[in-house]
This record gives C-alpha cells, structure tokens and sequence, in this order.
C-alpha cells in the first residue's frame, strides 16, 4: 500500500464516522432547552475533495491542499422538509465564505452540499463575506442578509486589519442560485448584524441594524437598530431607532446584535440576541431572548435578565475563545424550535427547545434591575415564594 492509498483509507474512515455519528441530547439543563453532546458542524465535516488533491501523482503524500478552519455562525431554514443551514466557513487563508449543509433531522448528520456558494459581488468587490442571516419573506423571497467587508480606504499606512463592515443583500428562492441587490445604506459608519423582518411594515421592509462607529469598537452605536426602506431593490434606512440599547453592568454592557429573524407568536415577536461583556480576559459573548409588541415592533415587552445560553465545556474554547454567536433558527410545525449557536468562532452546535418553553421563559424570568441589590432582591422574592414547599415531603433537602 503506498502512502496515499493508507492515508486516503484512513481519511476516509474517520470523515465516515464523523458525518454519522449521532448526537445524544444531554438532558440536564436550565429546563429552557436543551445541549446535545457533539457540534453539528465543523471544519472536520468539510467534504474531502474540498480539502485534499485527490490525485496520487500530484499529491503522492495525500497531503491538504486547502485546509478548512471552522464552520460556525449559520443561518438556519427548513426547505422541503429538509434542515438547512448557511455555514461560515473560514479557510486556513482567514477567508470566509458560504456554505451549505443540509441534515434529515436537524441534530446530526449535516452533510455540506458538493460547492460552496458563489456569492455575486456588487461593484465594489467584497473583501470578507460572513454570518448570514436567512428571511423566508412574505414577499416570496428568501433574503440572505450579511456582512460584507472591505479594507477601510482611510486606514493608517501600516494598518492592514481596519475594515469597514456593511450589509450585503441577496435573494434566493432555493439557496442554489442567489441575486445579488446594493448593499443595504444607513446613517451608520459601520453595520453588522443586521436581519431582515420576515413581514411588511406599513408595507415597507423593516430591518433589525447594529450601527457603530468603529470596525470592532461600537463606540456611540452598539444597541439592536430599527429602520425601515421602500425598497428591497436599492435599500435605504434614512433613520435607525435603538429599540435594543446597550446597558451598564449588564450581559449587553459593551453591544450587542440581532441573532436570527424574529420568530412571530401569540404574545410578541421572539428574538435571539447576542450580548457582549468586558473582561480580564477579554470579551464575553453569550446569547439573551426578548419579545416585541405585535403591534409595535419597536417595543420591548419582555426581556429577561441575563444569558439564556452562555459558552460551557469545549465552547469556551476555539479561535476567539469565550463566544457563543446565533444567526438561525428552524421553527418546525409541531412547535419545536431549533436553535444554532456556535461556539468561539469555530463550530456549530444545535440546541432544542419549543415555542411554550421559551416564552414561560421570556415572560415569567424577571427583568434585570442592574444592580447587586436588585438581584439580591429578586433572589429573596424567590426564596421567600418557595418557603411553602421546603417543608413538604417533595422537598429538596436544604
Ligand atoms: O468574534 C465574535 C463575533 O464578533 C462579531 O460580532 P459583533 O459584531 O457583535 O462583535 C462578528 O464578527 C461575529 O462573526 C463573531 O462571531
């Protein structure tokens, strides 16, 4: 057997096992949802003609010819009863780009499509394309709303990492063939994070921004944005609202940013958020839900305090450390949502829950007072409630 033949057999054998393995719920939890042990996704899960020349003359040691890096922050849809998700993939070359990969149920067995997505460009060419949030609209269209960036023309001589971050804008009916309309433009410097509501409003399309001044630093911006367009074909929001701020000594203290598309329910708008926090160690990202008004989408009815998931065991750990991300989540017919995290700019992980579950907890987890008395008040109340059950024969012992 020569080098090759081993190394392709063993590749083989391990790409096998990893594509099927299935993926056990772990049970315990906060009640809200519940984790499963293995990511969805991975760099590992990159098909291997994607990564190795498949051709022992020119590649005798079967070596990699385009390393894959991870495979996290997704958009999520369910299409002819299929789970979809939209990867960002980063190659060894820092690029990112989008790719496909589909599953039968949601939980394992995500296989990526044969080619990655060939984004069309506008006129000026995207640098970095990432993080694409996926709207079914009511006006027929799947929109593939994301960053685009580019190297900041005014950057100091010597500084190659200053971009500028914009939202692209792309339309697919099948996620195969995508148009490519202008770049969304704002009042803002800079834009990422920004989602498209999946309904008119006041017949026009209504979009979920995050302006901020700086590429990385949020500066004056930093809180959930609300704007609304004419025009889906050149779209232009001449005024953002924050209807989502930032806030002092909180989850969200240094910014935050839309997750998915809202999900509608019989009491408000569900969202997913990502929140971020300043520490020794550098920033914290974990996610928080929160519910608008039905009539009112700039209004806050709901939101809990805190993270609803924060980065645990091996998400803690991976390219930008201490990051859990969601851009999508499926909400299949039977009430059940799935929700696609990742976790420190690396993989994708799953996590299950319903739509009653996550609105018990929208609505009845108390609001963040935003101070330590506060907690310890809300704590007390707690305790104080549970008084009657601590001496019952069901009791936990205390
Ligand atoms: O590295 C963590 C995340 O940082 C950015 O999010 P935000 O704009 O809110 O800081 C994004 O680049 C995101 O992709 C990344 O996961």
């Amino acid at each position: 057997m020569t080098i090759f033949e081993k190394r392709l057999e063993q590749i083989k054998t391990e790409h096998q096992a990893l594509l099927s393995r299935p993926n056990p719920v772990i049970e315990s939890g906060s009640g809200v949802y519940e984790r499963y042990q293995f990511p969805v996704l991975s760099a590992g899960h990159a098909p291997i003609f994607w990564e190795y020349d498949l051709n022992p003359d020119t590649n005798p040691y079967l070596m990699k010819r385009f390393g894959i890096n991870s495979a996290f922050n997704a958009g999520a849809i369910k299409l002819g009863g299929k789970y979809l998700v939209v990867a960002r993939v980063e190659s060894y070359d820092r690029k990112s780009f989008f790719a496909i990969a589909e599953s039968p149920n949601g939980i394992d067995n995500f296989r990526f499509w044969e080619y990655p997505v060939e984004m069309p460009s506008t006129d000026v060419p995207d640098g970095n394309i990432y993080d694409m949030r996926l709207t079914a609209h009511e006006d027929g269209w799947i929109y593939g709303i994301f960053c685009t960036e580019r190297k900041d023309p005014d950057a100091r001589p010597g500084d190659e990492s200053a971009a500028i971050a914009q939202c692209g804008i792309a339309r697919t009916k099948d996620l195969k063939k995508w148009l490519r309309l202008p770049d969304l433009k704002t009042p803002s410097p800079q834009q990422r994070n920004v989602v498209l509501h999946p309904e008119f409003v006041d017949g026009k399309y209504a979009f979920y921004t995050r302006p901020q001044d700086g590429f990385i630093e949020p500066g004056s911006g930093g809180g959930i944005g609300f704007g609304l367009t004419e025009s889906i074909e050149n779209a232009v929001i001449e005024k953002e609202f924050i209807i989502d701020q930032k806030h002092y000594h909180t989850v969200y203290e240094v910014k935050n940013g839309q997750g998915p598309s809202p999900i509608k329910t019989k009491k408000g708008w569900l969202h997913l958020a990502h929140g971020v926090r300043n520490t020794a160690a550098g920033l914290r990202y974990v996610l928080y839900l929160f519910l608008t008004d039905l009539n009112d989408l700039t209004k806050v009815i709901y939101k809990p305090a805190g993270y609803f998931i924060a980065p645990e065991g091996e998400e803690r750990i991976g390219d930008v450390s201490n990051v859990v991300f969601s851009n999508g989540w499926v909400l299949n017919e039977d009430g059940t949502v799935f929700i696609y995290y990742a976790s420190s700019d690396t993989r994708l992980h799953v996590a299950t829950s319903t739509l009653d579950r996550l609105l018990d907890y929208v609505i009845n987890t108390p609001a963040d007072g935003f101070t330590s008395a506060s907690a310890v008040t809300t704590l007390k109340g707690l305790i104080n409630k549970n008084q009657q059950f601590l001496n019952q024969s069901l009791s936990l012992e205390i």
